[in-house]
This record gives structure tokens, sequence and C-alpha cells, in this order.
């Protein structure tokens, strides 16, 4: 098997089964001279395509997705340094956390893996966030878009009032809002302005693609 399928393949074992770490094959990649796009592209973000995928079906579950995503960050620790040199772009930067109140983030995090998976500069902004940390936060990263999780009922009209304040200020046509967590719908995003919704990670990829306008 070529070495960027070896990659993509230990990504989606994250690391179990295969012989060589992914963060060893990376190296191992650099060293023999595939580049560093390559080495994303068709290595680690095909990998987590894949297990993205997986889980939407229900074919593969949290840990899974949990192991995979580790593997992923392994090599991506190593390639990160070099995006910049190599001209590199991420596909956008986001800015996503838990709502103000709401101290779950399991989900939070599982989204900002797939999406770090998928090619974008992810900044998590953690639990219990706050409106004025979220724009703080999309001001200081020149974030396109800040991601908002909510697993309470009480703590919904947090990302309420977040889409309002960023509506009354200076990023209203910069930066675009996605919700998700287990009570949000699709409905209660279009109810409070959100510029979009997803009920999973792999989901969250797609949405933040159409968002962007990424083909
Ligand atoms: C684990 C858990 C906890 C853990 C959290 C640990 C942690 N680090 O996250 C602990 C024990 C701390 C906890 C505490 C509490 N919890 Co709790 N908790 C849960 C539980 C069992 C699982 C949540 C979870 O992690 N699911 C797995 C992840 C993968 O799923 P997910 O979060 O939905 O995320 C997916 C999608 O929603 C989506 N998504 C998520 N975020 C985002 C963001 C974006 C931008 C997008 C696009 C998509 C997206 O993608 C994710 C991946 O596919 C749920 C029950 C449940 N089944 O949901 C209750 C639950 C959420 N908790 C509940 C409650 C009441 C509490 C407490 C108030 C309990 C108490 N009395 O103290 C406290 C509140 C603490 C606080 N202030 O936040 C209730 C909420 C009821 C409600 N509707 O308001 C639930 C529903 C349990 C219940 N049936 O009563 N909890």
């Amino acid at each position: 098997m070529e070495l960027v399928e070896r990659i993509k393949e230990g990504v989606i074992k994250g690391d179990l089964g295969v012989e060589t770490k992914v963060a060893d094959l990376v190296s191992e990649g650099l060293t023999e001279g595939l580049s560093v796009g390559t080495i994303l592209k068709d290595g680690l973000i095909a990998g987590m395509s894949v297990i993205g995928a997986l889980f939407k079906n229900n074919e593969i579950y949290v840990p899974e997705v949990l192991i995979a995503a580790r593997a992923m960050k392994s090599g991506m620790a190593i390639v990160r340094p070099l995006l910049v040199e190599n001209k590199i772009e991420p596909l956008g930067t986001i800015v996503i956390g838990t709502a103000k109140g709401d101290l779950h983030d399991i989900g939070k995090n599982l989204v900002g893996m797939m999406l770090e998976g998928a090619g974008f500069n992810v900044i998590d902004a953690g639990i219990d966030v706050s409106p004025e940390k979220f724009i703080e936060l999309a001001k200081e990263n020149n974030a396109d878009v800040i991601g908002m999780s909510a697993l309470l009922t009480t703590t919904m009209p947090g990302m309420q009032t977040t889409v309002e304040v960023i509506r009354g200020s200076e990023l209203a046509d910069k930066v675009k809002t996605i919700i998700g967590g287990a009570p949000v719908t699709q409905r209660y995003a279009d109810e409070i302005g959100a510029g979009g919704f997803a009920p999973d990670a792999a989901s969250a990829v797609d949405k933040m693609k159409e968002l962007l306008g990424i083909g």
C-alpha cells in the first residue's frame, strides 16, 4: 500500500491494527518527499472523511471517532507548522464553544475534531462561553463562523443572544453562525436567525462548507 494510503488507513483505524503510528507515517512521508498538501488531503483529511461518513450512518460510534481523531491530530501536529510555509490555507476559521451556563462538551469537541479533520482552522472557545467571549474570539481570530453547542434547554437562549449581538455589530456581514446540540433543531435555528444547524459532526462539515460556499 502506498504511504499516503497507509496514513489514511491509520486515521480510520485510529492507529489500531496498523504497525506504524500515523505521526511516524507522516514524518516518513515528509522525508520521502510527499507534499504537505498530499499528506493532508489524501491522508489525514481523507481518513477523517471516511470516519465522518461511517459515524453519520451509525456504523461506528463516539469512541471510534475519538480514537480516529486522536490519530489525525497526531499527524496534524507535524503538518500544521508546515502549512504556512507551503501556503496551504485552511478552508475557513471557526470559533466553536458551548453556550453560557452549559458544561457539556463531548459533542462540541467531536464537531471541532471533524472540522479540523476536514481542513478548517478550529478555535476552541471551551465551555460556558458568553456571547461577548464568542465575539471577542471571532474578532481576534478573524473567524468566518461562530459555532455554538447547547445540551440544555435553559442554555439555548444564549445562542440567540450571540446571534443578535453579531447582527448588531460590525461582524454582521462577515461572521456566520452555526448551532447544534441534542435539543437544538433546524426550526430553532430558523427562529433565532442562525445561519445553519447540523444534527451531527459529519453533517456539521457539510453545513460549514455550504455556509462558506465551498464546493
Ligand atoms: C454526558 C452528559 C453530562 C455530563 C457532561 C460531560 C461533558 N464533558 O460533556 C455531565 C455529567 C457533566 C452532565 C451534567 C449535567 N447534565 Co447532562 N447529559 C449528558 C448526556 C448523558 C450525554 C450528552 C453527550 O455528551 N452526548 C453525546 C454527544 C456526542 O452528543 P451531542 O452532545 O448531542 O452532540 C452531537 C450533536 O448534537 C451535534 N452537535 C453538538 N454540538 C454541536 C455544535 C454545532 C455547532 C453543531 C453544528 C453540531 C453540534 O454533533 C454532535 C456529534 O454528532 C445527556 C443525555 C443525552 N442523551 O443527550 C445529558 C443531558 C444533556 N444532561 C442533562 C442535564 C439536566 C444535566 C445537568 C443539569 C444535571 C444536574 N442536575 O446536575 C448537568 C448540567 C451541567 C451544566 N451546567 O451543563 C439533560 C438536559 C435536559 C434538558 N433538555 O435541558 C440531558 C438531556 C439528560 C436528561 N435526559 O435529562 N451531563
